[in-house]
């Protein structure tokens, strides 16, 4: 058990909730590794919401709260990290939760599919596998053709680039929510959120039960005044200043 007096308490309990996450079949074994590679970046960030990425989060929820066909693709990270949280962002949106893995296996997809379901989603596709993306030759290509297939908007935690980048060559927007600011998904998504999907998906919670009354004008006046390479390059910006703040101390 871990002692919540340990000054990693928060860090490590989100690692147990992995491993247990991947015992039972819901994590990939990679999805370990992608969560390493996650806390270093979150560590360069400091490890809270930056005010750059408070700013993407509220441009992403006014780009899903004027899309047509929004949807949240779900991976098992994601799933594992933020069930509940996930599940009320798709039922103020409007926006139905797909399940769509890298790894993917029927198994694993089903068990996902529950666990959310478990966790208060209403609606989650990702069982037909019934449409391809096109340009897209591993399993992340296999959709469901009502959901991310016709989709206009798409809301992807913890993506890799290649699907980022084929999603966008459909025409669609892309929200990313990645801790590296130097991926090549962040470099390509439409609005690229760099925070930790923890801290992310509950602030857009927030952020869609008060916007959500907003008018069209004024939602679109937000994304207008949205430009995501200035948003990247705060960001790296940021991180120098802040390592230049831990040489000093
Ligand atoms: O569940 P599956 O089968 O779809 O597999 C999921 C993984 C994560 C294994 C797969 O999508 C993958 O390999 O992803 P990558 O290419 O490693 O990219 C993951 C990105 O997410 C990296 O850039 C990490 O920095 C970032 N990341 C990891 N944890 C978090 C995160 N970003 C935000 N919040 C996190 N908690």
């Amino acid at each position: 058990m871990i002692p919540k007096s340990h000054p990693r308490y928060e860090s490590l309990i989100l690692r147990e909730r992995l491993v247990k996450g991947m015992r039972d079949g819901i994590v990939a074994l990679e999805g370990l590794i992608a969560h390493g590679r996650g806390e270093t970046f979150d560590y360069l960030i400091g490890e809270r919401t930056m005010p750059y990425a408070l700013e993407a989060e509220r441009t992403a929820v006014a780009t899903l709260l004027l899309a047509s066909r929004p949807i949240i693709s779900v991976n098992g990270n994601t799933a594992v990290l933020v069930a509940s949280e996930i599940s009320k962002l798709s039922e103020i949106l409007s926006a139905p939760i797909e399940v769509n893995l890298f790894h993917r296996t029927e198994e694993r997809l089903q068990k996902i599919v529950e666990h959310l379901k478990k966790h208060g989603a209403k609606k989650v596709l990702g069982m037909k596998g019934d449409a391809r993306i096109p340009g897209l030759e591993h399993e992340r290509g296999k959709c469901d053709r009502e959901g991310i297939f016709s989709s206009d908007v798409v809301l992807v935690p913890l993506e890799d680039g290649d699907r980022c980048e084929a999603l966008i060559k459909m025409g669609k927007e892309v929200i990313a929510i990645d801790l590296n600011p130097f991926s090549r998904t962040a470099r390509t998504a439409t609005i690229t959120i760099v925070d930790n999907v923890v801290r992310a998906i509950p602030n857009m919670v927030k952020m869609a039960e008060e916007m959500k009354e907003l008018k069209k004008e004024e939602l679109k006046e937000i994304k207008n005044n949205y430009d995501n390479k200035e948003i990247l390059k705060r960001c790296i910006e940021e991180i120098i200043n802040h390592l230049q703040g831990e040489m000093e101390k």
